[in-house]
């Protein structure tokens, strides 16, 4: 199986967790209502201040106690750690500028490239801006898989950090709808 066609099939796997979970959470929320009506008259007369049932504290402490194991595997690096180098980076309709360091200039005085030079192995912070509309940065390999992404809002300052494990060219595109020119709104960055 192609790398693409496993990351689709994850992604499906996922998205099959995902429903099944907000399934749950549903049925759970509309058995509660559906009980709490039908014993609403029952329950005032019994104690005013009612102990959750184990069952649901169980569940309760089931999701809580997932949540800490897995946050561990979120995709991006600790946001807390040193990062190595810096990157700013500004949309504009329909460029990406991006320079080297943090800029001290407004996003509209900010004059980057849309190419940039990059360490492989590197803990790389991208600071972003946008100078008019939202536009999202995301960035792909050469085998056009998505790496990670996030936007690029105009008087707000995101952050972005990403470690290119691999040597080559990446791809940046817009994930944003920006106007007519938005899929030509490319970048790359080239990890050496
Ligand atoms: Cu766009």
């Amino acid at each position: 199986m192609s790398p693409i066609c496993s990351l689709l099939a994850l992604q499906n796997l996922a998205g099959i967790i995902s429903l099944a979970g907000a399934l749950v959470v549903a049925l759970v929320v509309i058995f509660l209502i559906t009980t709490s009506s039908m014993s609403s008259g029952a329950a005032i007369k019994k104690q005013p201040g009612q102990k959750i049932k184990p069952v649901y504290m169980g569940g309760i402490i089931i999701v809580v106690a997932m949540l800490f194991l897995t946050i561990g595997y979120f995709t991006y690096p600790g946001v807390q750690s040193n990062t190595d180098e810096v990157v700013t980076v500004v949309g504009i309709q329909w460029n990406w500028q991006m320079g080297h360091g943090i800029s001290n200039k407004t996003a509209h005085e900010f004059i980057g490239k849309n190419e940039i030079s990059l360490p492989v192995n590197k803990k790389i912070k991208f600071i972003l801006t946008s100078d008019d509309v939202t536009h999202s940065f995301s960035i792909y390999n050469n085998q056009a898989v998505l790496l990670t992404q996030t936007q690029a809002i105009p008087q707000y300052t995101n952050e972005l950090y990403y470690i290119f494990r691999q040597k080559g060219d990446y791809t940046i595109l817009c994930l944003e709808y920006c106007g007519l020119v938005h899929p030509f709104m490319t970048g790359i960055i080239h990890v050496e």
